[in-house]
């Protein structure tokens, strides 16, 4: 497979069908109907009918908790076996506590950078979003596009393709519900002359942000309220990637366009966002620190507060000595790796965290890097839970915990690791099962940048993982 990331798309999916910035990009987005969802204890059964794309295939449905239901979770190796190419495996989705935004991907190898959709999940009947009800909605998928031959490509797009344009009626608000499903980028997204308002984020609510641009990590989702109250005229949203480190990554600018419903012609040229530079971690960190929960009597939140297990866990992309300059990760010869806690989820062996039921955790991740530093979007499996500090440098045990937010943390599946820095995350081990834990990043994954971990049965049948389905994939070879 070619690794090289050329382009970004801005794909945008609706309940009946998936239109891209390029005509010609199917991206095999299965735009499930899952938008009809019910909130709170609404289960369904997805029939995969997978095509026969050659590849051997799992998903996940990103943040959905799954209680007790580890064997739907999806993560190849982890909790079941890939799914053979054209062979059909059943996945029962179930939801709990989220409202909002989620998506679901491919999780095996690199398959998600084309395998992945929203996943939309309404209030329940009787209640309402704690924000008033937008006028329209719109989901958008950052998305990255792989090809061998990149300017072919590239050229074919351009040839071929057309700009989708968000046809909005002037002084009504607009929910967008937007997804980072990007392989290996962060990004920065914005609308010329307007501004935004998030939230929502992973499928729960947050305290407004007013912004006038977001970052988001890959495995976010963001629900974001817009306003047309600017000139009925034309405007660029776009993306462009926010990268902190020193390593090679894709530039590219990926926009569509907001345009009034009316008759006015488009401007020359159509203004484009002002958006942070690509290397501008201030005004990242600016952004993804301004995250609160609601935290209201609608939207409660329950804070661990007596943690029974403490864990410390670095998070390193490492060097990997070739004794012959067989490698070429490096201008050394050597090869490039990543780990937690200096373990690495390679071929090499399997990485697990085991926990009691019940137990109440407090997970530190620390980053501390050999040579080229980055931030780190850090994922969760078969869990949400609240992020209630970040730092830069080394995490102190003794003093960085009293300016924890244990008020109004954001609940969330995924967090941004500062570049050399540290966050702190709190959950209760209340889903007992197998649950992958992971660098969002493919690469860093790929380097075995992951740990798997396990909670054990608590003892009763509602503490206990519910019973083996009767079929699951088999092992290749087994
Ligand atoms: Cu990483």
């Amino acid at each position: 497979m070619s690794t090289k990331e050329i382009l970004f798309l801005l794909m945008f999916t609706t309940k009946e069908h998936t239109a891209s910035l390029f005509t010609g990009h199917l991206s095999l987005s299965l735009s499930l109907s899952l938008s009809q969802l019910l909130h709170h204890e609404s289960c369904i059964q997805l029939l995969k009918d997978m095509p026969n794309w050659g590849l051997m295939i799992n998903d996940q449905t990103h943040g959905v908790k799954m209680p007790r239901n580890p064997w739907s979770d999806g993560p190849e190796y982890v909790t079941q076996c890939p799914i053979p190419a054209g062979t059909n495996f059943t996945q029962e989705i179930n939801f709990s506590t989220e409202e909002g935004t989620l998506w679901w991907h491919a999780h095996s190898d690199w398959s998600r950078a084309t395998v992945h959709g929203a996943i939309i999940i309404y209030p329940a009947r009787g209640t309402t979003y704690p924000y008033p009800k937008p006028y329209g909605e719109q989901t958008i998928v950052l998305a990255s596009w792989y090809k061998a031959d990149v300017m072919e490509v590239y050229e074919e797009a351009v040839a071929s393709g057309t700009t989708f344009r968000l046809p909005v009626k002037k002084g009504e608000t607009y929910l967008l519900r937007i997804i980072n499903a990007i392989l290996n980028e962060e990004m920065f997204f914005g609308i010329a002359q307007h501004n935004l308002t998030v939230v929502g984020t992973d499928g729960f609510y947050t305290k407004p942000i007013n912004t006038n641009y977001i970052m988001i990590t890959p495995g976010q989702t963001m629900d974001v309220l817009v306003t047309a109250n600017q000139s009925a005229s034309y405007y660029y949203m776009a993306a462009s990637p926010f990268s902190d480190s020193e390593a090679a990554f894709d530039n590219a600018t990926t926009t569509a366009i907001l345009q009034y419903i009316g008759n006015q012609s488009a401007p020359s040229p159509i203004p484009l966002p002002t958006l942070p530079g690509t290397n501008d971690t201030t005004a990242a960190s600016n952004f993804t620190t301004k995250f609160r929960s609601l935290a209201s009597s609608d939207h409660p939140i329950s804070v661990p507060k007596n943690i029974t297990k403490h864990i410390l866990m670095t998070v390193s992309v490492n060097l990997i000595f070739c004794p012959n300059d067989s490698c070429s990760g490096t201008p050394d010869g050597d090869r490039l790796g990543a780990s937690l806690s200096n373990q690495m989820y390679t071929g090499q062996g399997t990485k697990v965290i085991e926990l009691e039921y019940g137990e109440v955790v407090e997970l530190v991740y620390q980053g501390t890097n050999i040579g080229n530093a980055q931030n780190h979007p850090m994922h969760l499996h078969g869990f949400s839970f609240y992020l209630v500090g970040t730092g830069l440098g080394n995490f102190n045990n003794q003093t960085d915990p009293d300016n924890y937010n244990l008020i109004d943390p954001p609940e969330v599946n995924t967090i941004q690791l500062p570049k050399k820095g540290w966050a702190a995350i709190r959950f209760v081990a209340d889903n007992p099962g197998v649950w992958f834990l992971h660098c969002h990043f493919e690469r860093h994954t790929t380097w075995g940048m992951a740990v798997a971990i396990i909670v054990k049965n608590g003892g009763t049948t509602s503490t206990s993982m519910r019973p083996r389905p009767a079929y699951m994939p088999p092992c290749p070879n087994s």
